[in-house]
């Protein structure tokens, strides 16, 4: 029978240990694994035989979040990566070989599109960058040589919203693949797979994890694709793995994401609304504000709106530097996710490895302020705001 996704939350991928009988996982805190004799070694190497060999190539802390991350996106498989750039960069070298080209959204998040946009074409691999609302557009861009398609959903600063399910249409039609970031909404709110997706990628860090204490990644899809992935992608061209302890915390987090996520959305929507109103703001970016452009869409495919909002102040740069100087609760920090609420000026922190012209070719203007909502009361991360314009008038107001 298959659990509600909520139950999947808390069980899957949590074997009680065969040895003691211990409810939780235990940490498997080792680099290798003995084998019985010589022929059960070569089996394993052969992979004639199930077994753990050595933690690059898997341990039993990667397999339980491996478990429970692939019911959660309902993909066939999972892989486990020791940052999220590392789940990405796995895929990416994977899939993609010299003389490729791929389709890309325009906002990205800051070290994703460096590694596109910077670094690819090194080993002859094009990106094209572009809005990729405009369908028609997306069409006319797909080449013969064109391998996939990449997004986020909400884009990484700017909210973009990508029509998952069009998009996994449009790639398929062209023999390539659609890869989803699904970081900032979790499959709590959005199942790109379900939409038609291939791969679907995330940043552990954030809420998977939910604690502010790793660094991780984890990716979603085929069988065939995930078990490449492992193969190629994590174990010769990056060697991301995850440390058995950050597995551990990475399943220990993710048993409380059907609870955490909601709440953080729900206080969420309360800040924005708090936002739209101040004088002080020109302009609120949250999927859920009837003012966002993309509402209907992100209604469509996600269950809330998630907990990243994105702001301008009327007073541009200098007012939202004194605006983020002047938070309590909300700590100046990149990340997004934690408990904690978390501010940043993505222009000159999550995003500094972009030039001017293609800050501005993303459309993330320098005035751009980020907030991650947390899991505090709306209350109080609303008060501290009151406090922080109150800041920016006198600081204004001093020039
Ligand atoms: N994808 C998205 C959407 C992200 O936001 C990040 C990190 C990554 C991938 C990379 O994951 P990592 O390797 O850091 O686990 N985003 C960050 C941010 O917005 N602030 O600090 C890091």
């Amino acid at each position: 029978m298959a659990y509600h996704f909520d139950t999947q939350c808390v069980h899957c991928g949590n074997h009680a240990d065969p040895v003691t009988g211990a409810l939780t996982t235990p940490i498997y805190q080792t680099s290798t694994f003995a084998f019985k004799n010589a022929d059960e070694g070569a089996r394993r190497f052969r992979g004639e035989e199930e077994g753990y060999i050595y933690t690059r190539l898997g341990n039993p802390n990667h397999t339980a979040v491996e478990e429970k991350i692939a019911a959660l996106e309902g993909g066939e498989a999972a892989a486990v990566a020791a940052s999220g750039m590392g789940a990405i960069a796995s895929v990416l070298w994977t899939a993609l070989s010299g003389g490729d080209h791929v389709v890309a959204a325009k906002s990205l998040y800051g070290c994703t599109f460096s590694l596109m946009s910077h670094q690819f074409p090194r080993f002859g691999i094009e990106t094209t960058f572009m809005d990729l609302t405009d369908l028609a557009a997306v069409k006319a861009a797909m080449k013969p040589n064109t391998r996939l398609i990449y997004c986020e959903s909400p884009a990484n600063p700017t909210m973009d919203i990508a029509d998952i399910a069009a998009l996994a249409k449009i790639a398929h039609e062209n023999n390539a693949i659609l890869v989803v970031d699904n970081t900032y909404c979790t499959p709590v709110i959005q199942r790109p797979i379900a939409l038609g997706a291939d791969v679907v990628v995330h940043s552990a860090t954030k809420y998977l994890n939910g604690h502010g204490d790793i660094i991780a990644g984890v990716i979603v899809g085929a069988k065939e694709f995930i078990g490449r992935v492992k193969m190629e992608g994590l174990k010769d061209l990056t060697g991301a793995t995850l440390a058995p302890f950050d597995a551990y915390l990475l399943l220990r987090g993710m048993k409380t994401l059907h609870i955490r996520v909601p709440r953080h959305c729900e206080t969420a929507l309360r800040v924005a609304r708090f936002l739209e109103k101040r004088p002080e703001v020109a302009k609120v970016w949250y999927p859920g504000l009837d003012s966002f452009p993309q509402k209907e869409l992100a209604a469509k495919q996600m269950k809330y709106f998630g907990a990243i909002i994105a702001i301008e102040l009327k007073g541009g740069l200098d007012a939202g530097k004194a605006f983020i100087n002047n938070t309590h609760l909300w700590t100046l920090a990149v990340s997004l996710g934690d408990a904690e609420s978390l501010i940043q000026h993505p222009a000159s922190m999550t995003h500094s490895a972009l030039s001017d012209e293609e800050l501005k070719a993303a459309g993330i203007s320098k005035g751009l302020v980020r907030l991650s909502v947390g899991l505090e009361a709306p209350e109080d991360l609303i008060a501290d705001l009151e406090k922080a314009f109150e800041a920016v008038a006198v600081a204004c107001s001093a020039r």
